[in-house]
């Protein structure tokens, strides 16, 4: 059986890596290779100061490790997981038939054929049986999305969204602004 612990409130190396001792939201991906595409939604977690762990889950490299995480995230307190994953990306979908957790898929672009073949191996889902996919690489939106479920039940998170959009907004409008000067 594999042990599944937090570690304190530093970065510090550990089977899963957590800004918390109570994180909301899980980020896994198959590879270290998936970070450079997948620490993305990390930074928008920490902007919006959304407690999260971050490890490595290999639905084909580590099934064990998957089924464990997965079947322990509730009784972590974790209310969404982002999964990202490249190639035969079966990990969003294999932590979905595991979990009632909403799962938020990311498909990460490989070396070869463009991400499409990641794309479709998350969106593909069978009935029953949701993943909620987001464009190839965009972790960002994957966290974003994570964020909008929490906001629901959390007045202060809903209140940073708000924000977000409006800044969002702000900016388009003074390059629109820029533009038409
Ligand atoms: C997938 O295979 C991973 O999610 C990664 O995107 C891809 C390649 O993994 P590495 O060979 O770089 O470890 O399972």
């Amino acid at each position: 059986d594999v042990a599944i612990k937090t570690i304190g409130s530093n970065w510090t190396p550990g089977l899963i890596k957590s800004t918390s001792k109570s994180p909301s939201v899980g980020i896994i991906m198959g590879s270290d290779s998936d970070l450079k595409v997948m620490s993305a939604a990390a930074d928008i977690l920490r902007e919006f100061e959304v407690p999260f762990e971050l490890t490595i889950v290999s639905a084909h490299r580590t099934p064990d490790r998957m089924v464990t995480y997965s079947r322990t995230a509730p009784a972590r307190g974790i209310k969404a997981i982002i999964a990202g994953a490249g190639g035969a990306a079966h990990l969003p979908g294999m932590v979905a038939a595991l979990t009632r957790l909403p799962v938020i898929g990311v498909p990460v672009k490989g070396s070869t054929l463009d991400g499409v073949d990641s794309l479709h191996s998350i969106v593909q889902m069978p009935r029953g049986v949701p993943v909620a996919t987001v464009a190839i690489n965009n972790s960002t939106n994957a966290a974003l999305l994570a964020i909008r479920m929490l906001s629901v039940n959390d007045a202060a998170l809903a209140s940073r969204l708000d924000n977000y959009i409006a800044g969002m907004e702000s900016t388009v409008l003074d390059k629109a602004a820029k533009l038409e000067t």
